[in-house]
């Protein structure tokens, strides 16, 4: 194609490429969840369905890319890992944050809709996603990255439960604050359990610890080779075999489980 007299306003793109040889995570967050949640009445402080339509949302985009090797969800949220050794778009940060956002976006619409045929989503309430994308550049950071999502799910929940068990027991929102201003874990628990008979622990896994998707393989073939050693036909039989690996959905401690992950050394690659 002839280059006409405009292309030089290209000159004025930027770009960033994300280091390479890190791990890149993008996490997604809706946009407004809070009164999105309103307008189509979810469950409090959880519902069930709105999770399972992030969930499904989420991995639909691990089928679709074959980098993801591991994502995490809670709320209106979920962060994907893509192994070090990605090159999807080049590494741009710009491709794969709008990517990520506008599938993930779509997708939820689309599960949405597939549960909820009586209340599907209305034009004025459109389920919406910011992405941003962080490159780390060592496992235990990235190890640490996912602590702190998990941790933060725990720390919500256990908020969200006992507000919501003193609600039900009858205590108006602002006194249920109240009663919660200055309290700790283990004085949330005791709440719970004393004026709310709710025991934590049996609260269902998925609350409590949020979503892991994982990409599982049998057999495993450490790929630890440096990427200019790597011909492109070997390239592509990794990426059939990633395709290939089932995906898991489990909802596990994955703070304190240095088993689970040792058991998954692709996750480090
Ligand atoms: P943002 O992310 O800054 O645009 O604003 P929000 O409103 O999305 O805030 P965020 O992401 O910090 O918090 C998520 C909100 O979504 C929070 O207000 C609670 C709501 N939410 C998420 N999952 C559920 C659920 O299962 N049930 C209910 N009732 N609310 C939920
Ligand atoms: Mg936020
Ligand atoms: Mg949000
Ligand atoms: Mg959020
Ligand atoms: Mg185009």
């Amino acid at each position: 194609m002839a280059n006409s007299k405009y292309e030089y306003v290209k000159a004025f793109e930027r770009e960033n490429y994300l280091l390479p040889e890190t791990y890149i995570v993008i996490r997604v967050d809706g946009k407004g969840f809070h009164k999105f949640s309103q307008h189509y009445n979810f469950a409090k402080p959880n519902d069930l369905q709105a999770l399972q339509v992030m969930n499904a949302a989420a991995l639909e985009i691990m089928k679709r890319y074959s980098d993801v090797q591991l994502a995490y969800g809670d709320s209106d949220e979920y962060s994907f890992l893509l192994r070090r050794k990605c090159d999807l778009y080049e590494r741009r940060e710009m491709k794969l944050c709008t990517l990520f956002a506008s599938l993930m976006a779509t997708f939820y619409t689309l599960f949405w809709n597939k549960a909820h045929p009586e209340r599907p989503i209305e034009l004025e309430q459109v389920p919406t996603f910011d992405a941003r994308a962080v490159s780390y550049p060592s496992f235990e950071i990235v190890r640490d990255y996912f602590s702190w999502r998990q941790v933060d799910c725990h720390i919500n929940n256990l908020y969200n439960t006992t507000f919501w068990g003193l609600v039900k027991k009858g205590m108006t929102p602002q006194e249920a604050e109240q009663r919660l201003s200055g309290t700790v874990s283990s004085d949330k628990n005791e709440i719970l359990f004393k004026d709310c008979g709710v025991n934590y622990n049996n609260e269902p896994e998925i609350y409590k610890k949020g979503t892991i998707l994982v990409r599982e393989f049998d057999e495993y073939k450490s790929e630890a080779t440096p990427v200019t050693a790597v011909s492109s036909r070997q390239r592509q039989k990794q990426d059939k075999l990633r395709r290939k690996a089932r995906i898991e959905k489990v909802h596990v401690d994955i703070i304190n489980n240095n088993p689970w992950w040792d058991a998954r050394p692709w996750l480090r690659e």
